[in-house]
């Protein structure tokens, strides 16, 4: 793959360098269950217009992505019609009156295939971009993740979606951890408290960037331009 000549982003703890070709946008479980009245989310008690904010900066930054012809990539958090994939501990987690795998208003909550398991359509995928379908928080656990961005040669991601602390945070750590440079864009990922969207950004970027680095949706957007 020939190299486009790279880029450099404002971030956290310092500047992040990328070349766009070898750079995908990976957009984590932007999915109605969790961004719409109704879905997994709101079950736990969550207030889900904490999250809708994301939409829009997530919309111009794949818009971008889009007419670059850079690669995308969606995740979606769920499990087999069957639940065979669903570990016993994460089925009763919170003793809820209702778990992963009952009826809830948008289908069976957090399976493949009901109405709730699918990206909002603010964000829907192209039949270009790749669909991961994760059963766990972090995209790489039990995907093909690793080697679809291998066969790319993608050595960066910027990554965005939700929830800032749970699977944006376990996939930003997996990642570093087989060596891709990790992006975070703070007004991209979004969390329904307050207090872990603030401390899930500071513990990516600590110590010198452990685990990567924090910026925004309009310095990558500059970038790119
Ligand atoms: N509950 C919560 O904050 N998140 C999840 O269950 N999954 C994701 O973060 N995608």
């Amino acid at each position: 793959m020939t190299n486009s000549p790279s880029l450099t982003v404002p971030a956290e703890p310092y500047p992040f360098e990328f070349s766009p070709q070898r750079c995908a946008l990976l957009l984590i479980d932007l999915q109605r269950d969790f961004l719409e009245p109704g879905g997994f989310g709101e079950m736990l008690g969550n207030d889900v217009s904490q999250l809708r904010r994301v939409i829009e900066p997530n919309r111009q930054l794949l818009a971008a992505w889009r007419a670059k012809s850079l690669p995308v990539m969606h995740t979606r958090e769920g499990h087999r019609p069957d639940l065979s994939d669903l570990p016993a501990a994460k089925k009763i987690r919170g003793r809820g009156k209702t778990s992963i795998g009952d009826n809830g208003p948008m289908g069976r909550i957090l399976v493949r295939g009901e109405a709730g398991h699918d990206i909002i359509p603010e964000l829907y995928p192209l039949p270009s971009e790749p669909v991961i379908d994760k059963p766990g928080k972090g995209a790489f656990f039990a995907t093909d993740l690793h080697a679809i961005l291998q066969n790319k040669e993608i050595t960066h991601l910027i990554v965005t979606g939700v929830t800032t602390e749970v699977c944006v945070n376990t996939t930003v750590r997996e990642a570093n951890d087989r060596g891709y440079e990790c992006l975070v864009p703070e007004d991209c990922v979004g969390s329904y408290f307050p207090e872990f969207q603030t401390m899930g950004l500071k513990m990516i970027k600590a110590q010198g960037g452990i685990f990567g680095w924090v910026s925004n949706s309009a310095s990558i957007l500059a970038a790119l331009a």
